[in-house]
Order: structure tokens, then sequence, then C-alpha cells
């Protein structure tokens, strides 16, 4: 069907002349050994190749002319070959062109079963893209250890900025029923190297940790456990009074601590390899352990002690603001957790966002990468787009990722970028980790949009390789989604490339952030000023008035600047080497504040909003030219929805720029239409 429901895994029949020669280099599969993890790699070659050739392979005990050969190390099918096999780990491959009792082959080698799973979706993918040169020899393996979707969903089925139908697990049929759909969410982690699954929403019910929930939750963990993935829940940090009928849940109390305890005994009893828990606490009204004047480290590692016999571990966000920190909402996660270094048990890590706000179009990495040398750290992206425009926008989000991967913390010199950190590179971490907040419901397309399954695509290829290259990976998801053919891939990437930047431009450019509408967070509303918290404010953020416009984070205002590593600071002091890109985030400047073009800043902001509103009319002209390539329903739908964004994009520009004129008192440039 082209209604969009298997992703990057279509297997469609290759024209003619290719599909003989693939047909030829996939006779038969050789693969020793029947446990769950092998049956899924097998199963899924089986599948692909019968779908692209036409023809499954059949199962042989022995190698034959056009073999795949699935072998771990140790295997008698590996006698001769030298495989560089080492520092692979568990989960890496290496997949090569070899000659196997004198038949030629393609051999997929691994340490682990893990590894031969995701070796066996590289070559699917080498075969969807019709890259499979004629000596093949790849060699790679994961540079982070969790590579974890984190569902907000909710156990009535909603989902917390979810933008993609109703939750995918159906919590009152489990687990009696584990419906088909179970599976292929996991194959398409599979296919990515996702290994970890956080089950329910951050903001987090007690129920999700009673018996019947956990055996709900254990179901599907059997369903994840043959594609390598594992199960995590999020906890309420509050379950022992709601659920354990305790009266306090101060994790120094020992009632608490021994609550925990029989919790994660129970837990582990029905999953014996739960992930362990992700917590929320002290943010956005969440109960957490400063209820109790507890550190965010005790109440930590309360949990992790829970979890700790059984092996689990707890991801601890430091997504944290409140009013108590009236200056500056991007400071407090950093003056929370910072002091905290070194005081969180050995089976904790601390998952931050991307930047300091909450997953803006575009933010400075969070000052909190590079400053935490004794506490593992695990990025958190988000997915869903809660605040790019949701499922109308075409954003495909690999250059965001490769962005903020790229930054440089300077943490101990240059070239200490988030990447590095993350991998525990730049400093030593026992557990390395990145989560992205899912993009998936129930929609025949899983994601809400065709666009939208980029995301998912692109969040699990910097998960397994954070060095990747945002273009090499939309190369990879079009032609897979698509058509390899370069008269789609090229343009079709070259649009996905200029995407994110448009929202950019169109609804927060130069730095400007948080201004879209008050709770569900979609379209423009920078006059915003009177919410109850003033943190929730869009004026807080763009601090505008007759004399200018920005957030002055420097030593003269919030100095959120001093947060970051020294040649940081400096470097974002500084409104003239602070980049055109994140110039308001940092700095207070006047309307006439003369830009690196020669543009005064009112000039240069109005002219950005017009440039993301045309670079939607290019995409959509860039579409309608790839209609030849794409089936009707799938072409139809974007088309349509380019549509709705090139209203939303005039929208943002119209009203955001009505409201500043209103304060720079200034007309608007050439070139810049007046709101209608
Ligand atoms: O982005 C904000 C969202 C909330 C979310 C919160 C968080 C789950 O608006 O909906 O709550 O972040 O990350 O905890």
């Amino acid at each position: 069907a082209d209604d969009g429901y298997d992703l990057w895994l279509r297997y469609t029949l290759a024209p003619a002349p290719q599909r003989a020669a693939l047909h030829a280099r996939a006779t038969s599969i050789v693969a020793p050994g029947r446990s769950p993890l092998l049956a899924s790699a097998v199963g899924e070659l089986r599948r692909g190749f019968a779908g692209m050739t036409g023809v499954a392979p059949v199962m042989a005990d022995r190698p034959a002319a056009g073999a795949i050969v699935l072998a771990v190390a140790g295997s008698r099918l590996l006698d001769g070959q030298a495989l560089p096999l080492e520092g692979l780990g568990r989960e890496g491959y290496v997949i090569r062109s070899a000659t196997i009792a004198g038949v030629p082959v393609t051999l997929i080698a691994a340490n682990g079963e893990a590894g031969l799973l995701y070796g066996s979706f590289a070559l699917l993918r080498r075969a969807q893209m019709a890259d499979w040169p004629a000596r093949l020899d790849e060699r790679s393996a994961p540079k982070v250890q969790l590579r974890v979707l984190n569902h907000w969903d909710n156990l009535d089925r909603t989902v917390e900025r979810g933008y993609a139908g109703q939750s995918i697990w159906d919590w009152w049929s489990l687990p009696d029923w584990k419906g088909p759909r179970y599976t292929d969410y996991a194959r398409a982690n599979a296919s990515l190297g996702i290994n970890g699954a956080v089950l329910n929403n951050v903001n987090a019910r007690p129920e999700s940790l009673t018996a019947p929930f956990i055996a709900k939750a254990a179901a599907l963990a059997d369903v994840m456990r043959p594609w390598g993935i594992k199960i995590y829940l999020s906890a309420r940090f509050s379950a022992p009074i709601e659920i354990g009928k305790l009266n306090t849940a101060d994790p120094l109390d020992p009632a608490v601590q021994a609550w925990w305890r029989a919790k994660a005994d129970e837990i582990y009893k029905a999953i014996p390899d739960f992930g362990g828990f992700l917590v929320k606490a002290n943010s956005e009204g969440q109960p957490g352990p400063q209820d109790y004047h507890r550190t965010h480290a005790d109440g930590a590692n309360v949990l992790a002690q829970a979890v700790r016999r059984h092996g689990g571990i707890v991801m601890y966000r430091a997504f944290v603001y409140s009013e108590a920190n009236p200056d500056d909402r991007a400071k407090q996660a950093y003056a929370d957790f910072k002091p905290l270094d070194g005081r969180f048990d050995d089976n904790v890590i601390v998952q931050v966002k991307n930047g300091a706000i909450d997953f803006q179009p575009r933010e400075p990495f969070h000052p909190l990468f590079g400053a935490m040398p004794r506490t593992p750290l695990m990025l958190e992206f988000q997915i869903t787009k809660e605040y790019l425009g949701q499922n109308f926008s075409l954003a495909y989000l690999g250059p965001l990722f490769e962005e903020v991967l790229r930054a440089d913390t300077m943490a101990h010199g240059r070239g200490d970028t988030v990447s590095r950190v993350v991998q525990g590179k730049v400093d030593p971490y026992r557990i390395t980790g990145i989560a992205g907040v899912a993009n998936i419901g129930v929609d025949r397309d899983w994601s809400g949009s065709t666009f939208n399954q980029a995301n998912w695509y692109a969040f699990g290829r910097f998960a397994w390789d954070p060095d990747a290259s945002s273009a090499a990976i939309a190369r990879e998801w079009a032609a897979m989604t698509f058509t390899p053919d370069p008269r789609f891939v090229t343009p079709a990437v070259a649009m996905m490339q200029r995407s994110r930047e448009a929202v950019v431009d169109y609804m927060t450019p130069l730095g400007l952030h948080h201004q879209m509408a008050t709770g569900y967070h979609y379209g423009p509303a920078p006059w915003v000023h009177a919410l109850a918290r003033p943190e929730w404010n869009p004026v807080y953020y763009a601090r505008a008035d007759a004399s200018g416009i920005g957030f002055n984070r420097t030593a003269s205002g919030s100095n959120a600047v001093a947060q970051y590593a020294p040649p940081v600071a400096a470097f974002y002091a500084d409104p003239k080497t602070t980049p055109d890109e994140e110039l308001l985030w940092f700095h207070h400047l006047p309307w006439d504040y003369r830009m690196r073009s020669g543009r005064i800043l009112w000039d240069e902001l109005a002219l950005r909003y017009q440039h993301g509103v045309a670079e939607v009319a290019a995409m959509r002209r860039q579409w309608a030219a790839l209609r030849p390539y794409v089936d009707e329903e799938r072409f139809a739908k974007t088309a349509a929805f380019l549509t709705r964004e090139q209203h939303d994009a005039e929208w943002w520009r119209d009203a955001s720029l009505a409201y500043w004129s209103s304060l720079s008192r200034r007309p608007l440039p050439a070139g810049v239409p007046a709101p209608a």
C-alpha cells in the first residue's frame, strides 16, 4: 500500500534489470542457531529479498554461491576468515563479500546476535538503496549504548505532544492481545539500531507501576525482545504514596527505599530484562525530591538502588524549571544539577534536552554538556515537532540534530563537541545514551505525515552514529521510502535539507524563541504577556520594546553565558562574535543595530521572515516537480501539507511583523509585503 504504513521498509520489487542480479546475491541464507534474535534477522532478510526480487531466499545448512551467511565470532563458518570483530561490542557487525568453502557469499559477522540483526538491516538498506558494491566491506558499531525512544503516551491513549493519532499501546486489550503493529514498530526501530523504548509519558501516572500495567508492559517486552529492544517505564516520584499507601515519598526514608526495591523486584519478575526508570521530578508541577528538601541526586539514587541488583538504570531528567528562578529559565537546569556532579549512583544517567529552554526550532547547545565530568549525560532530542509546526511543516530535523551534536562545548579544549561528550569521549562515562521523544501514533503513516517519518529515521541513525551526516541520512531515507532514482533523491534531499531552516526563519529568526501560541504551541503569539507564570509568556523571551529586541544573557543581563566554558562564554558575550542565528538569544539590541549584512536589525529581521516564506514556496515547487516519481497518495498528502505550511508561514510572518512593527515603529523593507 502507498499509505506510508511500511515506512522505509517497503521492499518494493526492483526493476527487472536489477532484480536478477539482486537475487543472485541472495539465493539462500545460512544462519546457524534458532534464537529469537536470529529468527528476526533471518525473517527480515527473507521478507526483504522476497519483496525486492520476487523470490524468497531458501534456508540452507551450508553456503552455496550467492548465499547470505550469518555467523557470530567463533562459528566454524568463519574458519579461515580474518574478520575485524574486535572493538565491535555485542551490537556491531561486519558485512563482507567473501569466499567460504570455495563459493562466493555475503558474510554478516558479529560478536553477538544483536550485531547480526543490525548487520542484516544494513544489508537490506544497501539493497533498497541499490548501493551494493561488487566487493562489499562494511564495519559498523554503535557509538552510544542506550538508543531510546521516549513515548509521551498516556494510559488513556492520548499522546502528549503527539500529532499522529492515539497511542500505539492499546492498554485496554493488553496483555491478552498483542497486535501485529507492535512487531512492525519493533522492526522499524531495530532497522535503525534503536534498542530501548520508554512506554509511558514522563508526566507519569502512578497506575503505570501497578500490577495490571506491569503485566501489559511485560507483554510488550515479549514482542520487543527478539528485536533487541528493552522496555523502560516512566516513574512518578510520589508513587509510594499514591499506590503504596505510604505517607511520604522522601527518598531518604527507609520505608520509601524498601517500597521502591519491592516494586523493582515485582517488575523484574515479570520483565527480567527490564531496562529501568525514566524520571521527571520537580518540573512543571511533577512531584520530586525537593518536596522533601532533598536533592535530585537523592531522588535519582533511591530509584537507582532499587534497580541496580537487577542490572537496571535510571534516566533522570534535567528538564527542570520553576518560578523560583525568576531571572532566566534557561539557567535553572545547570544551577540545579552542576553542583550535584559526582553525587549520582553509577547506574544513573542524567538526561538533558538539546537546549536550555525547550525544543525550539533553534537553540544553542545546553550548557550542561561538558560541565558534568563525573556524571554521565544522556542527550534528549524531540522527534515530535511540538514547536516546529507539528505534522504540517515538512521540517526534516536531521540538520537540527547535526548542529547540536557538532556544537563545540570546548569543555577541556577545542573539539569537545556535544557528540563526543555524549559518547563519553570528553569525560569517561560509564553509561552513554541518546533519547528521542517519539512522533509515533496509530495513524496509518505512524508519524502524522510522510516526511515526519524521516525524523524517526534520522533520530535512530544519529543515535547509532552521532557523527553521521544529515544529508547522507536523508539520502538513505528518501531512497528507501520512495525510490533510489537520483532524479528523485537529489532534489528531495535538497528540499529536506532546507526545510528546518525555513521554519526557523518564518517562526523565530535570529535567535528568537518561544514565540508560539500558549499551550498547544502552534502558530504565532509574540504579544502574549499576561499568563500566570512569567516564563510562559512569549514577551519574557523576546523582551521587545521601543528600544530594541532580544534577551540579554550577557553579564549585564541574566549572565546565562557564564554557564558555558570560558571560550564559549566569551564568544557569546559579544554580539560581534555571536552568529546571526543565535544573536537575539544572547543579546538585546537596538532596532537599528548594524548587522553583518550591513542592514539594520529591523530590516534583517523582516527579511528573514520573508525568506522563510519564500523557502516554503520553493519547497512546494520542488515537490511538484517530483510528481513523476511518487505514488499518488503520498504525493497528494505532502503537497496538501506544504500548502498548509505556506499558509502558516505567511501567518507567522504577518502576525509577528505586525506586532514587532507596533514597537519598532519602522517601515517594512522592500521585498516584505505589508500584512494583509
Ligand atoms: O516541551 C515541554 C512540553 C510538555 C512536556 C515537557 C517535558 C512532557 O510542552 O508537554 O511534558 O516539555 O519535556 O517534560
